[in-house]
């Protein structure tokens, strides 16, 4: 009886592994640069996708002072992710759910320099996606 809950125990968390280990086919160590550049109604449109466990791109480069417009999506599949910029000091702080539908999230940097892209979902004692990969780099420029 007590080697059945052991085989059971043992399976249970066989499985979650195997699970956590085919979804997080990993992407993260690609570097998908993309610079935006300034559309004819002076703003800078960027598309991000995000999924396991990557963005798409994930080193944006924009200008300061000029709008930005992320125009963000998910990958299909069942694993839930956000994107989440918390950089006050230039003037951006958001934290949004991705769907398969696209989402608009707009800011304008104001200040130069390097600010974290990440998404901070996590999967029970997992680690979370950033950790996994799914992370970026804003590079805003003068
Ligand atoms: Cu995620």
């Amino acid at each position: 009886m007590k080697s059945h809950i052991i085989y059971l125990i043992l399976t249970i968390i066989f499985s979650l592994l195997s699970v956590s280990f085919s979804l997080g086919e990993d992407k993260s160590n690609q570097i998908k640069e993309y610079t935006a550049t300034i559309d004819q109604d002076g703003v800078q449109r960027v598309e991000i996708v995000g999924g396991g466990y990557y963005f798409d791109p994930n080193y944006i480069t924009v200008k300061a002072n000029v709008p930005v417009e992320l125009t963000v999506t998910k990958e299909p599949g069942i694993v839930p992710h956000n994107i989440v910029m918390k950089s006050p000091e230039t003037g951006i702080e958001f934290a949004k759910n991705l769907s398969i539908d696209p989402q608009i999230i707009t800011f304008t940097p104001t200040k130069p320099g390097k600010y974290p892209i990440y998404c901070n979902k996590k999967l029970l004692f997992f680690e979370n996606h950033s950790e996994k990969g799914m992370k970026g780099t804003l590079e805003v420029l003068e």
